[in-house]
């Protein structure tokens, strides 16, 4: 039995000598130096190339090293086996981590700050309470609920929206087409941790961010997104900034990345432009996660962060609401 490792854009080898170190005794090997492709039975990918898992004809599942899977769900010749993405606490609190910061970085108006500092200018700004302003959080994914805690804990008052309806303790949700307007209504700053789907491409344009409150105490609307670049409508953002519609942004994810040089959003004002850091995947702590995980239906236990490959999109069920082996199509089976 070995175990693939096909990562684009990332060191192969340092995602070798991770899984080597937390499963000695393993056979790991990085796609172009794999001895005996039918030996290979786990494949663990990062944005690998089409049609590459399919040489792998043992292949029992394949772990997507982050939290999205849009980089598998375009390959038409995907092996037919269970995907799944990481739930890591390591991964949620870098997330959790990089929300608050931002949202903190707003609502204390550190950018403005900045450039008083560059003015060497002295000089207080009015500063709202957190419990004045609304944080709407758009995906209650893991990631989604756990920044929305860690907002909720800071004072701010926190809602969220879901594809569909989600009942998460101490938090107002809305869902759906039907839900969003209201949702928007009441946000004065957008939190999105949204996959990309068919549905989400596209969805952060410039009629929702005319849909934002504007009467909040920020003086505007702000815009934070570290889920997936195809989700933003990039002119519409960089004229809201310029037209002061939006009163701030912080996007981690582009259309394209890296953000290309003549990109306009590099001087749009009130931007904060981070590249695509807002979670790493350390290859330890996902390493560990991976390996417990194939170890763990010999233990009984269910596979997290498994995929629904039945639906078109691929959204994503927590291994809680799965509660154990799915029939049909990505059977997870115990070996
Ligand atoms: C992820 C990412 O999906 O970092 O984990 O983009």
């Amino acid at each position: 039995m070995s175990i693939l490792i096909a990562v684009k854009g990332w060191s192969p080898e340092e995602w070798v000598d991770a899984v080597k170190s937390v499963a000695p005794g393993r056979a790991v090997e990085a796609a172009g130096a794999v001895t005996d492709p039918d030996a290979v039975q786990y494949a663990l990918v990062w944005g690998p190339e089409r049609g590459a898992l399919a040489r792998y004809p043992n292949l029992r599942a394949i772990f997507s090293l982050g939290a999205g899977v849009d980089h598998l769900t375009s390959d038409p010749e995907l092996p037919d086996v269970p995907v799944a993405r990481i739930v890591d606490p390591d991964l949620t609190m870098r997330m959790t981590e990089w929300v608050v910061l931002q949202v903190l970085l707003h609502h204390r108006q550190h950018l403005a700050y900045a450039r008083q500092q560059a003015a060497r200018q002295w000089k207080s700004l009015r500063q709202a309470a957190a419990s004045e302003v609304r944080v709407g959080v758009m995906g209650l994914g893991v990631l989604g609920r756990d920044a929305a805690e860690a907002l909720k804990r800071l004072g701010f008052q926190v809602a969220g929206w879901s594809r569909s309806a989600r009942d998460i303790p101490g938090l107002t949700t809305f869902h759906g087409e039907g839900g969003l307007e209201a949702f928007l209504a009441g946000t004065d700053i957008l939190v999105v941790l949204l996959p990309l789907t068919d549905d989400t491409r596209g969805i952060l344009d410039g009629r929702l961010i005319d849909s934002l409150a504007k009467d909040g105490p920020l003086g505007g609307p702000v815009l934070i997104n570290a889920g997936r670049g195809k989700l933003q409508v990039e002119a519409d953002i960089d004229a809201a900034l310029r037209d002061g519609r939006l009163k701030g942004a912080t996007l981690d994810v582009f259309s394209t990345e890296p953000l290309p040089a003549e990109s306009p959003l590099w001087s749009a004002p009130n931007l904060v432009i981070t590249p695509h850091v807002a979670a790493d995947s350390d290859p330890i702590a996902v390493s560990r996660n991976v390996v417990r995980q194939i170890e763990a239906p010999g233990r009984g236990e269910p596979l997290e962060g498994l995929v629904d490959r039945s639906r078109g999109d691929w959204p994503t069920r927590s291994a809680v609401q799965l509660g154990g082996n799915l029939g049909g199509r990505g059977t997870w089976r115990p070996w």
